[in-house]
């Protein structure tokens, strides 16, 4: 599936508040032309102060951000004793899944006994907080949007991604809402403001991937979640082959999911979403098709890890662009439009696990 597929992040786009893009081109790349990562707005909640985390593009400050925008490979050194590297990277398993390989055990306990290893907890749920971050940063998918989407040319539009990353039993789930400052409704009815949508990852323990591996074993995609009109779908065995991968500036495979035009419901594949409905106004139109620059309309944005609901490490999400929105609270989304016509918590697209 992703043998060629040869895709890289290539441009970095503003769109207002919008801190980087991730381009596909098609075709055969193997020229590495420099590309996304970089922005990152403030940073907020206990991260370890005597870490940096910096993307490959060199970034680095005298506190850990618990909010930015990477792609590529990632080194973290700890600035305390100058031994760890942090090392990530993603790729396919042999069998197709999108996976993780990481040097930095996910577990505080283990994390520990790694000489100089950043092993910070302040969510308080017993993973080191930079793995989670490494997880959040290269499993959570690029944005391909729809040639006719409607933010691509409002100037005031904001997307960011908010996730979560918690361990059950003896595997791990990763929680993103995908969030728009707006849903553009579809037949000029329905729209509103702030747009929660998601995705959730399965993941279990890959050793092949060293002490912080893990592999996919579940996908899960957020269509019109909680309606009469909801296309959610979890893809696990061998549907997971029906996921999309495009690849980064360092040629490691980014997953790829399909917002659907102004409503933004995601899907898993272009024919997913085209396949849903033929009925004007409840069809979906995903992709840009017939386009000239394709990379344009692949977004991939500022991220922040909101932590535990019992120990948050972002609550206000002004810190990615979303002024008066919570992760936490119990109030609607309005991607920082507010108070409005709004949509559905954040923290329900971060605690409602849909492979129970
Ligand atoms: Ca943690
Ligand atoms: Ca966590
Ligand atoms: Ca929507």
């Amino acid at each position: 599936m992703l043998a060629g597929m040869r895709r890289r992040c290539s441009a970095l786009v503003l769109v207002a508040g919008l801190a980087g893009a991730c381009g596909s081109k098609g075709g055969g790349a193997s020229d590495s032309s420099s590309g996304s990562s970089s922005g990152g707005s403030g940073s907020s909640g206990g991260a370890d102060a005597s870490t940096s985390v910096g993307s490959h593009s060199g970034s680095s400050s005298g506190s850990a951000d618990v909010t930015g925008s990477s792609s590529g490979s990632d080194t973290m050194v700890d600035t305390t004793s100058g031994e760890f590297v942090l090392d990530v990277h993603t790729q396919l398993t042999d069998d197709g899944r999108l996976a993780l390989r990481c040097n930095l055990p996910p577990d505080v306990a283990s994390c520990a006994a790694v000489p100089g290893a950043p092993c910070d907890d302040a969510d308080a749920d017993g993973l080191a907080d930079v793995w989670e971050d490494a997880v959040l940063d290269r499993l959570r998918p690029l944005r391909r949007l729809d040639e006719g989407e409607p933010l691509l040319t409002d100037g005031a539009a904001v997307l960011a991604d908010v996730g979560r990353v918690v361990a059950v039993g003896e595997r791990y789930r990763l929680f993103v809402m995908l969030g728009y400052s707006a849903d553009y409704g579809s037949c000029s009815f329905t729209a509103h403001d702030g747009d929660s949508e998601r995705v959730a990852l399965d993941l279990e323990p890959w050793p092949d991937g060293g002490v912080g591996g893990v592999a996919t074993v579940g996908a899960y995609t957020a269509a019109h979640e909680g309606t009469a009109n909801d296309h959610g779908r979890v893809f696990t065995g061998a549907d997971l082959g029906m996921l999309v991968f495009a690849l980064d500036d360092a040629s490691e495979p980014r997953w790829v999911v399909y917002p659907s035009a102004s409503k933004h419901a995601t899907y898993a594949s272009i024919e997913i979403c085209e396949g849903i409905s033929a009925i004007p106004c409840i069809d979906e139109d995903c992709a840009p098709d017939g386009v000239d620059d394709p990379a344009a309309y692949d977004l991939l944005p500022e991220f922040a890890n909101a932590g535990e609901e019992a120990m948050p490490r972002v609550d206000d999400l002004g810190v990615v662009g979303f002024p008066g929105d919570s992760a936490w609270a119990m109030q609607d989304f309005c991607g920082g439009q507010g108070p409005g016509n709004c949509s559905a918590p954040v923290r329900d697209k971060l605690l409602v696990d849909p492979f129970e």
